[in-house]
């Protein structure tokens, strides 16, 4: 009993912290918001009259023409629509304008590579010739508006280029993350029937110099038969084969490409981009966003969250391969003529002290992370960011999962030296944008809480059987009651699936699949998922998959893989596995265990720990209770919970002595 109440109380503690941060007077004085008072008088008015609260923030995009209705939607069809019949291009609107409004001499793009003697800055200028040319390539190479391109590329100025480029003319990209292996690029290429492939002959990353990203591509390529061109871009000189009639070099498709490209008149619903996401089945779903709501929200959420004021430097660590990248070191700064910062390489190469060199370096105002980085940072000890100036930070953010006190404090305290306003963003690439966060200047904050919903959204919890919960201190799902402009559209080639995932839980919300606390103050707490999806470092994995992939093992008969805390990546893969009759357990099963998934899905999903068993816990329509095995891979024994609805809770004795 007393272990139970202890446990009770830790886990509370740690959910439910007592520190609060008052806002900074001096950032208050100079906020865009800077105080709870305007912040609610315009949350009601947003909430009040969406439509108009939209339609006034929509005036920060250029449009070829304006819309009819300001929104369209029902739930319970999954069917959504903003904006439409406006016309707008996603490039016109974050590099010409800028050129056109006189700002072409001013810096778009500050890029760091892996090693601290590579730079690049190109201009809004630059931005407009480069992004031309490459757009102009693409079409020679066949692409047309609709059409999909799938981008497969590190951190390197030409893959903010080729986004662009794609959005020009009209074709959806595609990016898949460059860690992927190239059975992920194959299934991402084949479920959308990409064109076109643009990658990089090598890609280089910390200690590693010659990543193969092209060769993993043509691995992947002989069974992608949709794709009938490749633009490979050189970044490391190494050598590359290139297949003639297919392959491409992109500085000679520059070359000869005409430098004058006219950006394609897009409707509002248009896509602009997919974004693949993992979700309960194997099958990794194809997150699609449509162009005019897009810009609207990330544009409108980068210009109050992170409080940009021009000539601030920006700088978002996240890879553009993750949603992240796409809203928040692209769309959404480029749109508000940021000069925004992408770094090629690791927080731990050449040592601990990379980001806050660079921090240093480039006089840093505004830096974005992840909780894993800090982490990890964390662990190294302050000696690394105290060798450094890191005076020009004015404010933090964070994304990506739930942060807990420690690092929160950390950053609060070394990094932000007491001064900096911590916004911890909640949202997920089906939201395309920020939707719960606090505001600079504006929000008391508290350690691990993403305080409250950005304007025009609306977020409810419910029990499981979706009854409403009103009123603070109450813990459910969250759901959202509407729609926000930057919501996704559909999962591609599946608008079923979309309904299934997102809608049918709850008929007529949308549900995030997370779950929340909303305490006495208002602020909401996410707890983590509810679904079967591991983030690992920041990264979504869903569980299915990895199971599929262990599976391939002909050893193995059947496997259930759970997340247990871990002190860096956040959540650890744990996987237990039953073998088939008659077959060994040996060490070496494990190693190829862990070497099919690296191959298959990528070094992130690989299981840390693997627990042989005679069998898994299982209702008696089959289903596997994970609830159970995460509490044992959590090491959380003594209160497993209701194990009765097991076709034999036997097996559970056995799985929680031979834990690891
Ligand atoms: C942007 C992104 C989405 C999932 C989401 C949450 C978790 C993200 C936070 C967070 C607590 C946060 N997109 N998550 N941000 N949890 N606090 N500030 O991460 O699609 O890759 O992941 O990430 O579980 O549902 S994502």
């Amino acid at each position: 009993m007393f272990f139970m109440l202890r446990k009770a109380f830790v886990r509370h503690y740690l959910i439910k912290s007592m520190k609060s941060f008052k806002p900074n007077e001096k950032i208050k004085d100079n906020a865009y918001i800077g105080s709870i008072e305007k912040y609610n008088e315009i949350y009601d008015y947003s909430i009040k009259n969406p439509e108009g609260f939209w339609a006034e923030q929509a005036e920060r995009i250029s449009w070829f023409k304006k819309w009819g209705k300001v929104w369209n939607w029902d739930f319970n069809k999954a069917e959504i629509s903003w904006f439409e019949g406006a016309k707008l291009n996603a490039c016109y609107n974050c590099v010409d304008r800028h050129v056109e409004n006189g700002f072409g001499n001013e810096t778009a793009l500050i890029w760091e590579g892996n090693n601290s003697s590579e730079n690049r800055k190109l201009t809004y200028d630059d931005l407009l010739r480069e992004v031309q040319l490459a757009a102009n390539s693409l079409k020679d190479l066949g692409v047309a508006k609709g059409d999909r391109v799938c981008i497969y590329m590190q951190m390197i100025p030409e893959l903010t280029i080729a986004l662009l480029a794609c959005a020009r003319i009209g074709a959806v990209h595609s990016v898949v993350f460059g860690a992927f292996s190239p059975d992920s690029l194959e299934s991402r290429i084949n479920d959308s029937e990409c064109k076109v492939l643009v990658t990089q002959d090598a890609g280089v990353r910390g200690t590693k110099t010659d990543i193969p990203m092209k060769k993993n591509a043509d691995e992947t390529l002989k069974n992608t038969p949709s794709i009938e061109k490749v633009l490979v871009v050189r970044r490391t000189g190494s050598p590359t084969e290139m297949i003639r009639g297919r392959d491409v070099w992109w500085h000679e498709a520059m070359e000869s490409a005409d430098s004058l490209c006219e950006p394609e008149i897009m409707d509002a619903e248009d896509p602009l981009f997919i974004l693949y996401t993992s979700g309960s089945t194997g099958k990794p779903k194809g997150v699609m966003h449509t162009t005019g709501g897009y810009m609207v929200y990330t544009s409108t959420t980068h210009h109050y969250i992170f409080d940009y004021k021009p000539g601030e430097i920006y700088w978002c660590t996240a890879d553009i391969g993750w949603i992240t990248g796409h809203s928040y070191i692209v769309y959404g700064p480029m749109a508000n003529r940021a000069v925004t910062m992408m770094f090629e390489g690791v927080p731990n190469y050449p040592d601990y002290g990379r980001f806050w060199e660079i921090i240093e370096k480039h006089k840093v105002n505004i830096f974005y992370t992840a909780p894993t980085a800090l982490r990890a940072l964390m662990k190294e000890g302050d000696n690394w960011p105290k060798k450094y100036n890191l005076e020009s930070l004015r404010l933090l953010g964070t994304v990506g999962e739930p942060i807990k006190e420690p690092e929160w404090m950390w950053y609060h305290s070394v990094i932000g030296n007491e001064r900096c306003p911590i916004v911890d963003t909640w949202w997920q690439t089906e939201t395309g944008g920020i939707m719960i966060t606090p505001l600079p200047g504006v929000t008391e904050t508290e350690p691990g809480s993403a305080t409250r919903p950005f304007f025009g959204i609306l977020p409810q919890l419910v029990d499981d059987e979706g009854n409403v919960l009103e009123g603070n201190n109450v813990e459910g799902n969250l759901v959202m009651e509407r729609p926000w402009p930057s919501i996704m559209r559909t999962v591609y080639g599946d608008h079923q699936r979309f309904f299934d995932t997102y809608f049918s839980r709850f008929p007529g919300k949308y549900f995030s699949g997370d779950g929340c606390k909303r305490d006495e103050k208002g602020y909401y707490w996410i707890t983590g998922r509810v679904d079967d999806v591991i983030i690992v470092s920041g990264h979504n994995l869903g569980t299915a998959e990895i199971e599929g992939s262990i599976g391939r093992h002909p050893d193995v008969a059947e496997a259930a893989v759970v997340g247990y805390p871990h002190e860096i990546k956040g959540n650890s893969i744990y996987a237990f596995v039953t073998l088939r009759t008659g077959r060994k357990i040996t060490e070496k099963t494990k190693s190829e265990i862990a070497k099919i998934v690296r191959a298959d899905i990528g070094p992130h999903a690989t299981p840390e720990k693997i627990q042989f068993t005679e069998g898994l816990p299982k209702t008696r329509s089959g289903k596997i209770m994970r609830r159970i095995l995460r509490n044992i891979a959590s090491d959380n024994v003594d209160n497993l919970g209701d194990i009765s609805t097991l076709a034999d809770p036997s097996v559970v004795e056995s799985l929680v002595s031979e834990r690891i």
